[in-house]
């Protein structure tokens, strides 16, 4: 297929662009009473507005067409019936495939996968119903009220982030905690309150060959060791998630204590597979069912909604115009609601390790821009703090606010002032602050002329900021289950439009291969010259500063 920028839409989007990069959306607005209405989608309980957005009728058209010059449609169902379409490591891409709720066979290899996902979600079903009803026992003969999973990045971003989002419908005096880094004052700090009669570790790793996760899991086992004294413990302490069964036998784990995982789910995209057990065993496995339920929904509008009524292709594609076209390397994600502050963590690991590369699907270096910078925090933290340069500093970023109509906590009016703040700012940052307005609120404030002439410029704000607003009925199980896959499915859609593969991740497995050498040398605890010489320097100044 023709290279991203020979497309036709491609050129048509150039050409359309000089037309409209000065355009205010105030003006666009102006004249159209019927923008929210035609700018609107809503899908289940959740609604997107990308009326905001620095976009014409016939901006979304060329956009829209760009998505179907670049075969979205096809790429899109080579997906979800199981093409090996993660062709660098001889893949396919079968997270749709762990929430399929249909009856739908989806076949690998000439194999249908989903029997053997059935069997490992009663699994978790059975494990998880025991633990959360106390019959699983601790060597001690005591039940479990600690959880702790020990992963990291996609076998670790995903549950923090969904046990975080569902604090609320977690089962009262079980607690779930999560380490990720080999830091040691990670578990340390864990397992300090912890007892280790009531303690179940979840080995989450794919693998089960990184380094971090297995210091971290031998340090858990250590510590076990240290009260149960007696090996046959961590039988009754220990479960593992990974595809690598031997290795995870071999750390000592019961074979019927170790969840599959399949080469065809990727690490991001794992959190409906049983990496997600700690999910399943805090708000309980009816729920983490109605989580895969609203991701499966999602899965099915993005497969056969048209584009222009599709949620995930049109945020896709409205980041493509910002990135692409305006050339802004950033886009922010902003949720408001306290649950869900961990998402922008795991929507920067699943858009940048997804969408992050340079090269083509035909092998070819990029000359465009790929995935953006993706950051966030707390919408109503960010006000308080990096909200200023939004509004008045030197970059263009595009963001999605997020945020519940409902509050899981009705208390006085804290949830109407949430969502005061959060029209306030999507309204603000597209209204801005003109001369006239800057002029009139410092003689409002009793400025003398002289003052207002000197001062009104550093209150003047450009507006013209563009966002999408995310409004979910509730964040109840089955909504963020399709929030997760709407978002998954926009990362797909741009990956197929920048012709790259948002499945592997090369530059992980260097980062674990490159420590793994350097581990080696430190432990000789002698001086290395086969670095470049900042390595070299860094290592010899802590071999000559460590205590060790
Ligand atoms: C995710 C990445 C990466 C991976 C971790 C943990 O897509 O590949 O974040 O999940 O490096 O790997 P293991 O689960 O194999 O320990």
């Amino acid at each position: 297929m023709s290279y991203l920028t020979d497309l036709p839409a491609w050129k048509a989007l150039q050409a359309h662009y000089q037309q409209i990069k000065d355009v205010k959306m105030l003006d666009l607005f102006a004249g159209d009473e019927q923008r929210f209405a035609d700018f609107h989608l809503q899908f289940n309980d959740i609604l997107l507005d990308y009326s905001k957005n620095r976009v014409s009728r016939e901006t979304m058209k060329l956009l829209l067409q760009l998505a179907e010059e670049s075969e979205l449609g096809a790429w899109t169902e080579k997906m979800f019936t199981g093409e090996k379409i993660n062709f660098t490591e001889d893949r396919a891409v079968l997270h749709t495939a762990l929430r399929n709720r249909g009856d739908t066979p989806v076949y690998v290899d000439g194999v249908d996968v989903m029997p053997e996902i059935r069997s490992e979600l009663e699994k978790m079903r059975r494990y998880s119903d025991e633990i959360r009803l106390g019959d699983w026992r601790g060597y001690s003969g005591k039940s479990i009220i600690d959880i702790v999973n020990i992963g990291v990045g996609g076998s670790d971003l995903g549950p923090v982030m969904v046990s975080e989002a569902l604090y609320p419908y977690g089962k009262v005096g079980l607690r779930v905690h999560f380490v990720s880094n080999v830091d040691p004052s990670h578990i340390c700090n864990t397992l300090r309150d912890l007892d280790p009669q009531r303690t179940l570790f979840i080995v989450s790793s794919k693998s089960f060959t990184t380094r971090d996760t297995l210091m971290n899991a031998h340090t858990a086992r250590d510590w076990l060791m240290d009260n149960a004294r007696d090996e046959a413990a961590v039988a009754k302490h220990f479960i593992a998630v990974s595809a690598n069964v031997e290795e995870a036998t071999r750390f000592g784990i019961e074979e019927e204590n170790i969840f599959k995982m399949w080469d065809w789910v990727g690490g991001r995209y794992s959190l409906w597979s049983s990496i997600g057990l700690s999910i399943a065993i805090y708000i309980g496995m009816d729920r983490f069912e109605a989580l895969l339920q609203g991701a499966y929904e999602m899965d099915q509008h993005f497969r056969h909604a048209p584009h222009e009524k599709n949620m995930p292709v049109i945020l896709a594609v409205l980041g493509i115009w910002y990135t692409n076209f305006f050339k802004s390397e950033t886009h922010a994600l902003l949720p408001y609601d306290q649950h869900l502050h961990r998402f922008p963590a795991y929507f920067q690991q699943g858009d940048m390790e997804s969408n992050g590369k340079s090269v083509t699907r035909d092998g070819r270096l990029v000359d465009y821009a790929t995935g953006p910078v993706i950051w966030g925090e707390l919408g109503i933290t960010g006000q308080h703090a990096f909200y200023q340069n939004l509004h008045q500093g030197t970059h263009l970023v595009p963001a999605d606010f997020i945020v519940p109509v409902e509050s899981m906590n009705p208390v006085g009016d804290h949830h109407l002032v949430l969502l005061a703040n959060f029209f306030a700012q999507s309204r603000t940052l597209m209204m801005g602050k003109n001369e006239q307005q800057a002029r009139q609120e410092l003689a409002d404030e009793g400025y003398a002329e002289e003052d207002i002439e000197r001062l009104y410029a550093s209150r003047l704000m450009p507006g013209n900021k563009p966002s999408n607003t995310l409004l979910l009925k509730a964040l109840t199980p089955r909504t963020l289950g399709s929030l997760i896959a709407l978002y998954e499915h926009k990362i797909f859609t741009q990956g197929i439009i920048w012709q790259i593969n948002s499945f592997d991740q090369p530059a992980v497995e260097l980062g674990k291969k490159v420590a793994s050498s350097i581990y080696t040398d430190l432990r000789k605890r002698q001086s290395v010259d086969h670095y470049d010489v900042s390595t070299n320097g860094l290592i010899d100044f802590y071999l000559q500063h460590s205590n060790d």
